[in-house]
């Protein structure tokens, strides 16, 4: 298998997920606005990273991709009811449309990444547009230690992937005790990305 995008990307999470399976891979470092390459292109005319070929089947978008994954390779990482599917489904959809994108800017409100300057304006209001969606993951993990249940399942590797920067910015948990509990569980996995 080919993982093409750089670790510093949503390439991340898929390289998560294939370590989660335990798969051999080749690791191509395609550069987020970089120079895609011919081999991406051929495969991926939009040169969007991630981008995978697992042996002919190629497939982009890091959510779909690691739901594939999950399910061919993954065993127990893979929802095993309809439940467990919507669970899944419902926390992967949650991560890519109501936080992902407010996540990463106020990554880059903080300053913390290089070319980026602190914009405390920026920082306080997607802190405000967080705290919404939080309270509804906080919620549904009150009587549940993951979010399809009791097994650590892709959609926490989903979700985790983007809420557990939040660690690296100085994000408020305060009002959100069991999304940290949570995060610091997900992230003593042998295979959770290591971040420099
Ligand atoms: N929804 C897509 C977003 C993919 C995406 O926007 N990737 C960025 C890098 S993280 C990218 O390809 N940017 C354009 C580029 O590098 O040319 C996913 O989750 O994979």
């Amino acid at each position: 298998m080919k993982i093409y995008g750089e670790r510093l990307s949503r390439t991340e999470r898929v390289l998560w997920a294939a370590d989660e399976c335990g798969l051999g891979y080749e690791h191509i470092p395609v550069e987020v606005n970089g120079e895609k390459g011919e081999a991406l292109l051929a495969i991926n005319p939009d040169g969007a990273i991630p981008t995978i070929d697992d042996d002919g089947f190629v497939i982009s978008q890091s959510w779909a991709i690691n739901q594939y994954l999950a399910r061919k390779y993954g065993g127990d990482l893979a929802g095993k009811t309809p439940e467990e599917e919507a669970d899944i489904l419902r926390w992967t959809f949650w991560a890519a449309c109501d936080v992902e994108s407010t996540i990463i800017d106020l990554i880059h409100a903080t300053g913390m990444l290089p070319g980026d300057t602190a914009d405390p304006e920026r920082l306080a209001s997607n802190t405000s547009d967080l705290q919404r969606p939080f309270a509804s993951l906080n919620k549904a993990l009150e009587n549940r230690t993951y979010v399809a249940g009791d097994r650590f399942t892709i959609g926490d590797l989903n979700a985790v992937s983007i809420v557990s920067w939040l660690v690296l910015t100085g994000f408020d948990f305060g009002e959100f005790p069991n999304i940290k509990r949570w995060v610091d569980l997900c992230a003593r996995r042998p295979a959770f990305p290591k971040r420099v």
